[in-house]
């Protein structure tokens, strides 16, 4: 294979599920228990530059300019790199998030999505976007449909093969935005990886999730062929409550709201009963990601205004896929 010299750098945006992933079949290799579709966001992205060096004696990662090169998620994602590309150099990788790390906001997702592209790319592999797709999902899950701008799906599959996101619609057509609610920027106190596995371990609705998951993904596609905002947002909500169910039903039960999440869940709930068509979705984190149309932004900010400041709320239109720059 031939190394760069140069640094390789790629851009990924980091991905909001509207129909959530949320347990795997396959620990190793993030094979999940279904499909999920998510709209990738343009203010929150990652920028990563990878270079490969055989005069380095081991990796050595730099995440905002602190060395993170312990990281034994990163490590073993190179790893899979180094053997798709049959090289042994050791890797200098320099990324910057422009996300609130660890928030709920899926940093990992724009994450793996830039190192993939880049590290690939650095060590000589010149991959397909689905087989990027396939290698962005190695280091984790939701990583898998941030190669893809738009609304993008993670088709589950069985097999380190058929397990990779698509191309659902971009650029969309709908007007869709998302107000991100930050409501907390410490890590979160259990990750995904841990709360998921003990969903799928404990909870007793788990085999319901998973059923009701591949209507609500039906339903969600159907919505975005049809340009049907409402429809998009009423099962975004419905699944993302559904995904919450799982982590309130395990045993040890656990949750990622907060008072402020619920506070903003209501104001939601309040404004459309004022007529203002929007949604929520929540991720593994207490941030509230509020679905809305372009002329309501103004509104629903004032709304939550008396309450959180400006820079809390961060409005995002849909964004592009991985880039290289
Ligand atoms: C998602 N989340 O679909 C779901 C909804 C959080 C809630 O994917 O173990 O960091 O690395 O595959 O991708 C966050 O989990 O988990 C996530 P791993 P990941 O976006």
């Amino acid at each position: 294979m031939h190394l760069s010299n140069d640094f390789i750098t790629a851009r990924a945006h980091t991905n909001i599920a509207l129909i959530k992933y949320w347990g795997k079949k396959n620990d190793d290799l993030i094979i999940p228990n279904n499909n999920s579709l998510s709209l990738t966001l343009n203010e929150f992205y990652t920028e990563t530059s990878v270079k490969f060096d055989n005069s380095l004696s081991k990796d050595l990662v730099l995440l905002d300019d602190h060395d993170i090169s312990d990281s034994n998620q990163i490590i073993n994602f190179l790893d899979i790199i180094r053997t798709k590309a049959n090289i042994n150099a050791s890797a200098y990788v320099k990324s910057y998030n422009h996300v609130p790390t660890s928030a709920g906001l899926a940093s990992s997702a724009s994450g793996f999505a830039a190192l993939a592209a880049a590290g690939s790319k650095a060590a000589g592999l010149q991959l397909s976007l689905t087989e990027m797709s396939k290698l962005a999902r190695r280091g984790s899950g939701s990583a898998t449909r941030s190669i893809f701008g738009g609304f993008s799906e993670w088709i589950k599959g069985n097999t380190d093969n058929d397990s990779y996101g698509k191309s659902i619609q971009d650029p969309v057509a709908m007007d869709i935005n998302m107000i991100a609610i930050i409501l907390d920027k410490k890590p979160k106190k259990i990750s995904s990886r841990i709360g998921m596995k003990r969903s799928v371990e404990t909870s007793p609705y788990y085999n319901a999730w998973t059923k009701q998951t591949e209507i609500d993904l039906i339903k969600a596609k159907e919505a975005i062929k049809s340009n049907n905002f409402k429809a998009l947002g009423q099962v975004a909500e419905s699944n993302s409550m559904r995904m919450h169910a799982l982590t309130m039903s395990a045993d040890p039960s656990f949750m990622y709201f907060n008072q402020d999440s619920i506070e903003v869940i209501n104001t939601v709930k309040n404004l459309r009963e004022n007529g203002i068509d929007c949604y929520f979705t929540m991720d593994a984190g207490p941030n509230v990601k509020i679905i809305c149309q372009s002329a309501d932004i103004k509104i629903i900010k004032n709304k939550l205004a008396n309450k959180f400041d400006e820079n809390q709320m961060v409005v995002s239109k849909p964004g592009r896929g991985i880039e290289f720059i």
